[in-house]
């Protein structure tokens, strides 16, 4: 074909940053197009990308987030300019909290006008203000930089303890054209981005030892240990040791928390009673009460063995006597290794302890589950979706509010690794909708969305997502007709009181706008019923449960975290 007279092919920005996507196989990307990105958007998917389109970039950038915890591929959120990279901003900034692998891709505007501050189009320089908000942050200004742009933001997300990064890509730079021979040449396939990091042989035995010793050990495995997908060792570890261990939230599921050894239902007992603690890819932050106070019992009780990538991470809140550096997957086979065939299980007062413990805890639980009031409340709501989750343990539970948030956790038992996607270590509303399209795409495994209706306020535009896409996401809203309760007065008359919303409203007929099915649930039956049907026909559904107003605590379970007025009245 070729001739003297013929120019070389071209390639551009466009066709670059599609290449070096695939290239590094980044199969979807979720976004919300708009100048400068809509045609990349749309080459985007013909190049076989699967495009998943959002209402808010928020949403789009917390299912790039959840993509990332779920595959260990940073997943891809794609953005317009100033505003929408700045909607994109939150989810990069939880994705970067929470140690989830993103990167969070702008179209910007020309930098020659946005430097001179000379008033562009969505004039912004969105470098300077994401670099603060996550773990890097580049620019690409010419063409055939493109390749090494995305192979650096692939490797920081991934590499170390993973994160959001940001990446910046200025409008001119889509429409450069550069030789394609050149341009392939240009991509670099990222070799081993997340590369084993394994721990010195000495700190392996520290670790050992200390644990050796232990009277009363404990272990905790966090969503660090989720995230690393070295489920069978964990597991090895802690059935070989004969350890009690207690799952953070986003642990559940590690081990089916059925299990023998789960200490969730005692878990204050063990965080007080525990002499040696081993920390699995969990930070001593506040969900751990920094490691310290009531919680831990007495002062200077325990001694903390610490599994995790980041070194900086140790002596954060409380020493650390046996730091593990390294990445979970080979710092827990190398215990396993060390662990011998002579380990002996931890003394049978502290285990029996916590076994007599937890039986009588969890009979209180379940007679309070069997409990029917007359109007729903979270027990009996959420024991119909416990049911639901033990009947189908492949399903994907995504969980936000307070009240909704914190009994769920608690009594919805999880049964397998990387199940659960929650609030994480923010506490953040707004995940919900993203999250689950992100695992309903990703897995297509069914979705549980358990939801405070404040919770799905913030995400709820999105099940026009859920039902153009056709995904398999029952969302359950716990309408209690507010923010932890339905119940607060103004005492001046007039405009509602905060925390309240329009009683009785009709979350359902949202899901009922757009095609998907619909169902006021009153009663425990009816929930079953309605779930059961969108578990089973993997239909868009939204279930409007009608929680007691009442019900629910201030703050849920961290009533204690609101400061209170010194002045009364
Ligand atoms: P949780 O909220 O469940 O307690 P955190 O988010 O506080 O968990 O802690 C997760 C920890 O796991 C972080 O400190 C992070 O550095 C670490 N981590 C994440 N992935 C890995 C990995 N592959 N290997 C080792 N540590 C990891
Ligand atoms: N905004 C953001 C982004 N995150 C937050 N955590 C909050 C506000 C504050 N907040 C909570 O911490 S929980 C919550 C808010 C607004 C909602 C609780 O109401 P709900 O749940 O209806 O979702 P319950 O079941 O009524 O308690
Ligand atoms: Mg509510």
């Amino acid at each position: 074909m070729t001739n003297d007279t013929q120019a070389p092919e071209q390639t551009d920005g466009f066709h670059l940053v599609i290449d070096a996507l695939k290239l590094n196989g980044i199969d979807t990307i979720f976004a919300v197009p708009g100048i400068p990105i809509t045609d990349l958007t749309r080459k985007a998917q013909a190049a076989g990308i699967r495009m998943i389109s959002f209402r808010h970039e928020q949403h789009a950038g917390n299912a790039a987030a959840a993509a990332g915890f779920l595959t260990q591929k940073p997943g891809i959120c794609l953005t317009v300019s100033a505003p929408g990279f700045l909607n994109g901003l939150t989810a990069l900034a939880n994705a970067t909290t929470n140690c989830f692998p993103m990167i969070l891709i702008s179209g910007s505007s020309e930098r020659e006008i946005v430097d001179l501050q000379q008033g562009d189009y969505e004039e912004m320089d969105q470098l300077a203000i994401a670099k603060p908000l996550c773990k890097a942050a580049y620019r690409v200004l010419h063409a055939e930089d493109i390749g090494v742009g995305i192979a650096r933001a692939i490797r920081s997300a991934l590499s170390g303890r993973p994160g959001g990064v940001y990446l910046d890509l200025p409008a001119k730079l889509f429409a450069q054209s550069m030789d394609a021979e050149a341009g392939k040449r240009s991509l670099i396939k990222v070799v081993d981005p997340a590369p084993r990091q394994l721990p010195a042989p000495d700190s392996v035995q520290r670790a050992l030892d200390l644990l050796k010793g232990a009277k009363r050990p404990l272990i905790v495995l966090g969503k660090g240990a989720a995230y690393a997908q070295c489920d069978a060792d964990i597991r090895a570890l802690i059935e070989k040791t004969g350890i009690p261990y207690l799952p953070m939230s986003m642990a559940k599921g590690l081990l089916p928390d059925t299990h023998a050894q789960s200490a969730s239902a005692t878990r204050s007992h063990v965080l007080a009673e525990a002499d040696v603690v081993m920390l699995v890819g969990a930070r001593l932050n506040w969900l751990l009460s920094h490691g310290k106070g009531k919680t831990w019992g007495t002062p200077a009780s325990k001694q903390f063995i610490q599994i995790d990538i980041s070194p900086t991470e140790m002596d954060s809140n409380v020493p650390i006597a046996a730091p593990l550096i390294g990445d979970i997957g080979s710092c827990v086979s190398a215990l396993l290794a060390g662990l011998g065939n002579s380990w002996a299980k931890p003394p049978a007062d502290w285990t029996q302890g916590i076994t007599e413990r937890k039986e009588k805890n969890q009979a209180k639980m379940a007679a309070t589950l069997a409990l029917n009031p007359a109007t729903m409340n979270f027990h009996s709501a959420l024991n119909v979706i416990r049911n639901a989750v033990k009947a189908r343990p492949d399903a994907i539970v995504v969980n936000e509010g307070a009240n909704t948030l914190d009994f769920a956790r608690s009594i919805v038992d999880m049964y397998e690794p990387r199940k659960r996607l929650d609030v994480g270590t923010w506490g953040i509303m707004g995940i919900g909708m993203g999250f689950a399209v992100a695992a309903a795409v990703v897995t297509g495994k069914p979705v549980i969305a358990i939801e405070g209706d404040s919770a799905f306020g913030f995400s709820g535009m999105e099940v026009e997502t859920i039902c153009r896409y056709n995904l398999p996401v029952c969302v359950i809203v716990f309408n209690n007709n507010g923010i932890y309760k339905g119940t607060d007065v103004n005492p001046l008359g007039g405009d509602l009181a905060p925390t309240v919303f329009v009683k009785n409203a009709r979350y359902e007929m949202m899901m009922q706008a757009f095609g998907g099915v619909g169902v006021l649930a009153n009663t425990p039956e009816e929930l079953a019923k309605a779930l059961d049907e969108a578990v089973k026909s993997g239909k868009p559904t939204l279930i409007n449960a009608i929680i007691d107003e009442t019900a629910g605590t201030e703050s849920g379970r961290i009533t204690s975290l609101n400061p209170q007025s010194a002045k009364k009245k």
